[in-house]
């Protein structure tokens, strides 16, 4: 039997990428993989995760901050993480616990920053206070053409007879949603050591092995439980 620590260094990934990439149906295909090799992970998703966040998203995503600004909508954004990272990501990675993500502060950088013209300045202060040094170990960034995640997420709307209700950032036209995949695509550049850039325009199955893949390669401690 190998010698391998009953609690490995317990990981924060996120999931980032456009409108309907597949980043939800990702982060619970992964917590179903990890939860199989016997790895305690949390799921949660920005803006939210926490009843306060969750209460910020609400706010932000019924269109209430639309008329303030991306610059105010940035400091809601923050605001929202800071408790998210203070009272359930800081603890639960301190306990052993693996946390995945569904968006974090890279969402804040494409659309605030990149696409809604925030400045650097004020994107990275937010970054320094709601972080508080907890960048993630692993960033997925979902790619696919905009037009296509579009209809994905209309036939779930279809669906769920959800179509006139399309959130405050699914309203932005398509020209718009096209320079946000670049800024997502910018920020996995300027990052290397950090993301890693998945073709989603391919089937849930084949995506989710991409990602448990990569997983591997990066936590190679994850089969080494495997093999104990
Ligand atoms: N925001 C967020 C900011 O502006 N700044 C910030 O700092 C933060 C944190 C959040 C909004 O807030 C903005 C960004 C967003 O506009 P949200 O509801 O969380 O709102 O929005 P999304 O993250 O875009 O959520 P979606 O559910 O729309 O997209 P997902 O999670 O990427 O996609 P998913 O997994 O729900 O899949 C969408 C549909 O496609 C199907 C699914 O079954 C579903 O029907 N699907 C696939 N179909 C074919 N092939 C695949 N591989 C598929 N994967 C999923």
């Amino acid at each position: 039997m190998l010698d391998v620590p009953a609690q490995s260094a317990a990981r924060f990934i996120t999931f980032e990428g456009g409108e309907g990439v597949g980043k939800s149906t990702q982060v619970k295909r992964l917590l179903v993989r990890l939860n199989r090799m016997d790895i305690e992970a949390v799921r949660t998703r920005e803006p939210g995760g926490t009843p306060k966040a969750e209460a910020v998203r609400a706010f932000i995503l019924q269109g209430r901050s639309e008329s303030w600004g991306p610059g105010a909508e940035a400091v809601l954004f923050a605001a929202a993480r800071y408790d998210h990272v203070s009272t359930l990501i800081a603890p639960s990675l301190a306990s052993g616990k693996w946390v995945i993500s569904d968006r974090f502060h890279d969402s804040t950088r494409a659309y605030q920053g990149l696409t809604g013209g925030v400045n650097e300045k004020l994107i990275q202060g937010l970054e320094t206070l709601a972080l508080d040094g907890h960048q993630p170990d692993l960033t997925f960034v979902l790619d696919m053409d905009p037009a296509s995640a579009f209809a994905r997420v209309e036939t779930r709307e279809i669906e769920k007879a959800l179509v006139q209700t399309g959130d405050r950032f699914e309203k932005e036209d398509l020209e718009w949603h096209r320079r946000l995949r670049e800024a997502f695509l910018a920020i996995a550049a300027a990052n290397p050591q950090r993301c890693v850039v998945l073709p989603a325009a391919q089937s849930p199955e084949s995506l989710e092995q991409e990602v448990w893949d990569t997983l591997i390669r990066r936590f190679p401690e994850i089969e080494a439980r495997k093999a104990g």
